[in-house]
C-alpha cells in the first residue's frame, strides 16, 4: 500500500478506537460496534487488512466518514431540484436567492433527470459572461467564485423561466 493509504488506515483506526477525542470529527455512536470490533482485530493482527478496509469502505458507503478531495465541504450552495425543467410551481432552485460574502465558492448541483445550465443573466435577461456553464448533467456541479459585491442572476438557458439570484453583500 502507498504510505498516504497506510496513514489514513492508521488515522482512521485510533478514530475509531479512541472516539473521545475525535468526536468532533466523526459521530462515534454512528460507528457500528462491528467496525470498533473489526478495528481492534486488525491493530492486534486478527484479521487482515482486506478485511478492515472493507470496513473502512462500509464507512464512508453510509456517509459515517465524509471525505473531500480538498479538505473543504464540497456541499452544494444551489441545488437544482427535481422537476426543476417543468413549467410547474415546484422544483425552483434551493434557493432562489442567496446571500453571500465576498470571496464566497458558490456550486450548483444538477439533482434533476434533465440537463441544466447556469449562465449569468443581465436586467433584460440576455446571457453576460461572468459565470456560465456547460450543460450540467444529473449529478454534475458547477462553481464560480464571487470577488465582487453586487446582485447578480443566473438563468438556465434551456428552461430560461427558472431564474435565480445571488447577493454578495
Ligand atoms: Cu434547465
Amino acid at each position: 500500500m502507498e504510505l498516504t493509504v497506510k496513514l489514513l488506515v492508521f488515522f482512521i483506526a485510533v478514530m475509531i478506537t479512541v472516539p473521545s477525542v475525535f468526536t468532533h470529527s466523526v459521530d462515534a455512536s454512528a460507528v457500528p460496534d462491528w467496525i470498533k470490533n473489526t478495528a481492534k482485530w486488525y491493530g492486534d493482527g486478527d484479521i487482515s487488512e482486506d478485511d478492515f478496509l472493507n470496513a473502512i469502505k462500509y464507512l464512508i458507503q453510509q456517509k459515517i466518514i465524509i471525505i473531500s478531495d480538498d479538505g473543504t465541504s464540497t456541499r452544494p450552495n444551489i441545488v437544482i431540484p427535481n422537476g426543476n425543467s417543468e413549467k410547474g410551481s415546484h422544483g425552483f432552485y434551493e434557493p432562489m436567492h442567496l446571500d453571500i460574502t465576498k470571496e464566497t465558492v458558490v456550486i450548483w448541483e444538477n439533482q434533476d433527470d434533465y440537463g441544466h445550465t447556469v449562465q449569468s443573466q443581465d436586467d433584460t435577461g440576455n446571457v453576460i459572461p461572468i459565470f456560465n456553464s456547460d450543460i450540467l448533467l444529473t449529478g454534475q456541479t458547477f462553481e464560480h467564485k464571487f470577488t465582487e459585491n453586487g446582485d447578480y442572476q443566473y438563468f438556465c438557458t434551456l428552461h430560461p423561466w427558472r431564474v435565480g439570484t445571488i447577493s454578495v453583500i
